[in-house]
């Protein structure tokens, strides 16, 4: 059997894995009130990887296991929780050659776009994964999710931040969970697959990956999220009938910098001429007001219909194609920073992690 990479066989044996886990389905155990996160993770895992055959046992990574943050459902997860992310692989880094993140599913996505932009110029693999069913359940979806994250977490031609779930390998800040049962909960709707697992083999497509495009060298961005953790940048998805006086009830708050809208289709919203005052004078104040589809796929093209046209004079940064994963983390992070608006929102446009 080979583990195939196509940029070069590696020996997973020689990788040493740092795993973080943080809480999630897959670590929970029942109590009188339903699923609640459970510690000990480390023996139940032990537990779990003696299911494997010796052959696959054999194959995966050593790894250490890191527990440092209070265990969660991830629903409880938000900006502080990124960061805190972010800092524990870069205090690592430099000693293991890959990391995976047990995650609860809900987040799951938000936490790997969020990291992609923190670890940008990584030049070694994050993956996460969590599952649907806790460890212990027969024939869950954890250990396999947890044997595939390790296999590519020890593969050291993959440099950026992912997500393996099901058998598949989905750029991070690319995913979307989009399933709230079923085993295959993740897509990513705009960029093909990073890699899958076929069979018994891992296989990774380098030709998909960051490290073959823009990689670039290691520059950790690490601002401070923590100013923007009380209702900061917003998320406003438009429905029938929305109206002025509600956008602006959350645009005109001070404490609002920024805002992502989700408009219909290609880039439109009600032709309310007052809609599009609203938008323009939170722009006008320089909050950062981005704007992507509803639809679960494809891109915005603002201006293409009449009923979106004013948007761009309105000031709306396009998100084209980005994940609401995507678009909201990349706004919470050129926010954290000091940076002028006409550079949060230069950026903002610019592909920074292949998110768009
Ligand atoms: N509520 C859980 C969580 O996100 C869902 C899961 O992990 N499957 O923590």
């Amino acid at each position: 059997m080979s583990h195939t990479s196509s940029v070069a066989s590696y020996a997973p044996q020689e990788a040493r894995v740092l795993v973080i886990y943080t809480g999630g389905t897959i670590g929970m155990q029942m109590s009188e009130h339903g699923l609640m996160p459970s510690g000990n993770f480390a023996q139940r895992l032990d537990h779990a990887l003696a299911q494997l055959s010796p052959r696959h046992r054999q194959q995966l990574p050593s790894f250490d296991i890191l527990s440092d943050l209070p265990l969660i459902d991830s629903s409880a997860a938000n900006a502080s929780t990124w960061q805190q992310l972010a800092s524990d692989i870069v205090a690592q880094h430099q000693a293991y050659s890959g990391f995976v993140i047990l995650h609860g599913t809900d987040t799951l996505s938000w936490s790997a776009a969020s990291l992609a932009y923190q670890l940008q110029g990584l030049d070694r693999p994050v993956i996460l994964t969590g599952a649907m069913e806790p460890l212990e359940v027969a024939n869950g979806d954890a250990l396999e999710n947890i044997q595939g994250a390790l296999h590519f977490a020890a593969n050291p031609a993959l440099q950026e931040v992912a997500i393996y779930f099901a058998g598949q390998l989905l750029r991070g800040v690319r995913a979307c969970k989009r399933h709230s049962e079923a085993a295959n909960a993740f897509a990513s709707p705009n960029y093909p697959l990073l890699g899958e697992r076929i069979g018994d083999d891992f296989i990774y497509y380098p030709g998909r990956g960051l490290a073959a495009s823009q990689r670039g060298a290691p520059r950790f961005e690490l601002p401070d999220y923590t100013p923007l953790t009380h209702g900061a940048v917003i998320r406003v998805a438009l429905w029938p009938g929305i109206t002025a006086w509600q956008l602006s009830a959350w645009l005109d708050d001070s404490r609002v910098k920024g805002a992502l809208l989700q408009l219909w289709g290609a880039g439109n919203l009600p032709p309310e001429p007052e809609l599009l005052n609203v938008l323009a004078s939170a722009s006008g104040e320089g909050k950062l007001v981005a704007a992507i589809s509803q639809c679960p796929q494809g891109s915005v093209h603002l201006g293409n219909y009449a009923a979106g046209h004013g948007l761009v004079e309105a000031g709306v940064l396009s998100g084209d194609g980005m994940t609401p994963e995507a678009a909201y983390t990349k706004l919470v992070h050129l926010l954290a920073q000091p940076l002028a608006t006409v550079d949060q929102r230069h950026r903002f446009l610019t592909p920074l992690v292949g998110e768009r």
